[in-house]
């Protein structure tokens, strides 16, 4: 019998509320409209939705400034959709994470409003310092030299009081203060009641942003900063003080403590960033765990070619070993989409997700990814995204060069519309409305009826991993060993996956080559990237040969 937690088994699919899909014609997503599409997602084969904050909110950073964490947004619906919601995934075996941004609230929360006065009860429950100099910038300076993720200093000055409020993201959005024990109360109860609720668990925004140094030390300057503390305006210092501090492990277990006292093994992901050690350190020892899993954004970066792809698994085995289960994520709502990140070559990305679905790991897809959706272009000038507007001024080649290492600035190009149908308007609304960002142009070819009608579609090349990955075990909870490529490993990667008697070889030819895979015993084909699924089963031989970009999976067992 499978004991294990469902999230081990699991494929969560990202959902991104505001694109999804449109039930009143607004021209914005909503719950009802999720709710209408929850049969193609169970079809699909998706286990979990991780859906991006449906919250009250002005949605200046599009629904990651909350104002009020127990109601959603009206253009969202009620409390009510969000109830049904839960029922209607539960009831086809879907679980609902939702998206929990402790870290910050809106400016326009009602504690931060209530903050603004020194004298008010809630004056603690924000981080408000003093300047350096008096009076308001730029004469006036802030508290000390810590920058926020987005560029610049991250201290905010009000001129009533002359004094700085800290946000590590955008100024909208203030940093809580997780020192005062009414905050993490109130914070933890956020988490509780939702689970009461229902929901399977969280997504926890910029998690290792919690906590920051009590004596607001300065942060040290640095010329060569870490990947994940690159900010777009090249103002580079270590986040020693603002990032990763020890007592955001201790609330990590507290959260954890909360989720235990619910059934059904509730789930925590964390949004963190750094090196793995780091990363690893947010699940905590086995005796006092903290969180189940965290992103690693380094599967969405890498190339689709055997040798780094092998590189790449060595080090998730090595750095996430079992029990630890790693995530692997090809694109989400802040990144370019992964089919532009691969110039729109479907081969590589059939490749790049049959590798996600296949690898001991926890999959993540973000919406639209199972059908090619591509970015719509959107010039930097007209994008909706608060991080864009700080940008507006760059020019368009940095932007793209940002994008390139890994900045993006436009975040809107990745949440364009998910395309339903060929008809006008790609059946995001029910009427011809213009949706709230564009539509990808491709969308008569790219939309989920003229892939549904294609079995050789990326569509159905989804769905017919995320089959194979529920009916054999070895491919979410079995061992990852790596097979012998030589001496085609430049082209080549194989690995085995095994759990108790159900063994899968999965083969990947990255080159534009024909390349021979030889066998050391029997194996029957059950998948490649190349066929429909329907086609008579090979006969199994001593060898294989993989045709260029083609993916196998060999039954082994
Ligand atoms: O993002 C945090 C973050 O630092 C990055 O993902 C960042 O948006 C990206 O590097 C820019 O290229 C989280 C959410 O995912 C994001 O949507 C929110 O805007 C942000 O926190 C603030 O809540
Ligand atoms: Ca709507």
């Amino acid at each position: 019998p499978d004991t294990a937690p469902w999230w081990r088994r699991a494929t969560v699919y990202h959902v991104y509320p505001r694109s999804f899909a449109d039930a009143n014609g607004d021209g914005i997503g909503d719950l009802p409209g999720l709710i209408d599409k929850l049969d193609y997602l169970a079809d699909l084969g998706v286990d979990a939705l991780w859906i991006s904050p449906f919250f009250t909110s002005p949605q200046r950073d599009f629904g990651y400034d909350i104002a009020d964490y127990d109601a959603i947004a009206p253009e969202y619906g009620t409390l009510d959709d969000a109830l049904r919601l839960f029922r209607e995934a539960h009831a086809r075996g879907l679980k609902v994470v939702l998206d929990l941004v402790l870290n910050h609230t809106s400016d326009e929360h009602p504690w931060f409003r209530a903050s603004r006065d020194p004298s008010g009860p809630h004056r603690d429950h924000y981080l408000w310092r003093p300047g350096k100099r008096p009076g308001p910038p730029p004469r006036g300076t802030p508290p000390n030299n810590w920058k926020a993720m987005t560029g610049g200093s991250g201290w905010q000055h009000d001129p009533t009081t002359d004094t700085w409020y800290w946000a590590s993201f955008l100024p909208f959005q203030p940093d809580l203060n997780y020192r005062n024990p009414d905050v993490r109360a109130a914070m933890l109860d956020v988490a509780a009641r939702w689970l009461d609720r229902g929901a399977d668990g969280f997504r926890l925004d910029i998690f290792n942003a919690l906590y920051k140094d009590e004596a607001f030390r300065d942060n040290p300057f640095s010329f060569r900063p870490l990947p994940s503390e690159r900010t777009p305006d090249g103002f580079f210092q270590r986040r020693l003080h603002t990032s990763d501090l020890p007592e955001t492990l201790t609330f990590a277990r507290d959260l954890r403590a909360v989720c235990d006292r619910f059934p059904g093994d509730r789930f925590l992901v964390g949004e963190v960033f750094g090196s793995p050690a780091r990363l690893r350190s947010y699940l905590g020892p086995s005796n006092a765990p903290g969180l189940h899993a965290v992103f690693l954004f380094k599967t969405l970066r890498t190339r689709a070619a055997a040798p780094a792809l092998r590189h790449l698994l060595q080090e998730l085995e090595r750095d996430f070993p079992a029990p630890h289960l790693p995530t692997w994520v090809l694109g989400n709502h802040d990144q370019i989409r992964i089919l532009d990140r691969l110039d729109g070559d479907e081969r590589r990305m059939r490749l790049l997700a049959t590798l996600q679905l296949t690898a001991r790991a926890l999959p993540f897809i973000y919406y639209g990814e199972e059908l090619g959706l591509r970015g719509p272009h959107i010039p930097l000038a007209e994008a909706l995204d608060p991080l864009a507007a700080r940008y507006r001024w760059a020019p368009e080649t940095a932007a793209r060069l940002l994008t390139r290492a890994g900045i993006t600035l436009n975040r809107d190009v990745s949440r364009a519309p998910m395309p339903w149908t060929a008809a006008p308007g790609a059946g995001f609304s029910p009427l011809h409305v213009t949706p709230w960002r564009p539509l990808h142009p491709d969308h008569p070819r790219v939309n989920v009826a003229t892939l549904d009608a294609d079995p050789t579609s990326l569509l159905w090349h989804y769905r017919r991993l995320l089959r194979l990955r529920r009916a054999r075990p070895a491919l979410s909870l079995g061992t990852l060993t790596l097979l012998d490529a030589r001496p085609h490993e430049d082209a080549l990667l194989g690995y085995r996956r095994q759990h108790g008697t159900d063994t899968l070889d999965i083969w990947l030819n990255t080159s534009d080559r024909p390349h021979r895979v030889y066998l050391d015993g029997p194996r029957r084909p059950l998948f490649t990237t190349h066929g429909t699924g329907d086609e008579p089963q090979l006969l199994a031989s001593r060898d294989i040969e993989l045709r260029p970009w083609e993916a196998v999976i060999l039954d082994a067992s």
